[in-house]
């Protein structure tokens, strides 16, 4: 991380539903320089405020809140804190921007979209094996992402790596013969297809054969080119959050506070990102839902999702068929835990989420429906 993004303050918004009566917001935020000044400032806008794991958890009207802070430490307090809390209640409150691709653009204005999930793999956890034939490749894996679209996707993610946890890493050359004949076909079909890899010689390849997004589940961390290549390619990222790697980000995953933290991270590599030429705009967060973490963390990042919309992007869920939902559930097979995934999608677009990640596309089109219309309304 540079030394920017490092000192930049950030914000969350916790709540923001009396806002648009005049009434105050909560607002978590961390790495704040001057944080006496800023917690004096609460007093002054009549606010209240505590220290919690080390953000300081502010309940202010955030325009008093800003005019207090200039009464305190002038105009360069009220623009510092402004400038973080003004965005965070906006985006917390508005509508999401869409997701310009250069295949088309994404409506997550307007309604959460749907991304069908086509593993290229022997290995995944809940479909490994079944879109990759020896025989027929990519014939078969072709044919599954034409019928994703069919069944109402708006876009295909398109892997040849399993994430699952423990899975063993593939080498470039293997992944790229998996997924790129498949990225061709389809994006000459007229799909957007993401390219879910975290290799920067994967990710330009498939670009070059038509993929309009890169879906990166490690944050550039397994590929020190990984986001230089992003930036040049000019394409929407999905910036997730993972624990260690798949191999390890099992073994007993640990926080003090998962929302912050995972927030946190989302918010510095935005930041990161955008230092290395990567803009913002298409930029789509992640909190990556079962990547090193247990159950109660997944439960506690669904339930609290909407503050992940504060950070102004287009937030993306994948908690289709993972064994959370198991766990909870009883479940034990995953392409079993449909009516599981559909209650996860649906509490996703309660919370905010406008990008859903999904095995089954048909049934998750119908419940997002529903699941949108009552939150939209
Ligand atoms: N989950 C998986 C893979 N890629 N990408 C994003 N952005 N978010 C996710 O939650 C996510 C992801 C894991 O699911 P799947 O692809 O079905 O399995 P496997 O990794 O075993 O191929």
């Amino acid at each position: 991380m540079d030394d920017d993004a490092a000192s930049h303050p950030i914000a969350r918004v916790e709540d923001a539903g009396l806002v648009p009566a005049g009434g105050p917001a909560r607002l978590a935020l961390s790495n704040l320089p001057r944080a006496s000044e800023i917690a004096d400032a609460v007093a002054s806008a009549r606010g209240v405020s505590t220290w919690i794991e080390g953000r300081l958890v502010v309940t202010a009207v955030p325009s008093r809140l800003v005019d207090a802070a200039g009464r305190v430490g002038g105009r360069e307090l009220a623009d510092l804190l402004g400038g973080v809390v003004e965005p965070a209640v906006e985006a917390w409150l508005g509508a999401t921007p869409d997701l310009q691709t250069p295949a088309g653009t994404l409506p997550t204005s307007q309604r959460p979209v749907v991304m069908g999930v086509l593993n290229v793999t022997p290995d995944s956890f809940s479909d490994g094996g079944e879109h990759l034939t020896a025989d027929r490749h990519p014939d078969d894996a072709v044919a599954a992402g034409l019928a994703l679209l069919e069944a109402g996707a708006d876009l295909i993610d398109v892997g040849g790596e399993s994430s699952r946890p423990g899975a063993d890493p593939v080498d470039v050359e293997e992944e790229r013969r998996r997924v790129v004949p498949v990225i061709e076909r389809l994006a000459a079909e007229g799909a957007i297809v993401s390219v879910d890899t975290t290799k920067a010689q994967v990710a330009s390849e498939a670009v070059r054969a038509g993929a309009a997004m890169v879906n990166d589940i490690s944050a550039g961390a397994l590929d020190g080119l990984l986001v230089a290549t992003v930036a040049e390619l000019g394409v929407p990222y999905v910036l997730m959050h993972m624990r260690g790697t798949p191999r390890t980000m099992q073994r007993d995953p640990r926080y003090t506070d998962v929302v912050g933290e995972v927030y946190d991270f989302l918010a510095d590599q935005v930041l990161r990102l955008e230092a290395a030429g990567v803009d913002p705009a298409k930029v789509v967060i992640d909190p990556g839902i079962g990547f090193g973490k247990t159950v109660e963390h997944n439960l506690e990042l669904l339930r609290r999702l909407r503050e992940f919309t504060s950070l102004g992007r287009p937030v993306l869920v994948g908690a289709s068929r993972k064994s959370f939902l198991g766990t909870v559930s009883g479940e034990e097979e995953p392409a079993e835990r449909l009516v599981e995934s559909l209650s996860a999608a649906a509490l996703a677009v309660a919370g905010g989420a406008r990008m859903l990640r999904v095995h089954d596309v048909a049934e998750t089109c119908r419940a997002i429906r529903v699941a949108h219309a009552v939150t939209a309304s």
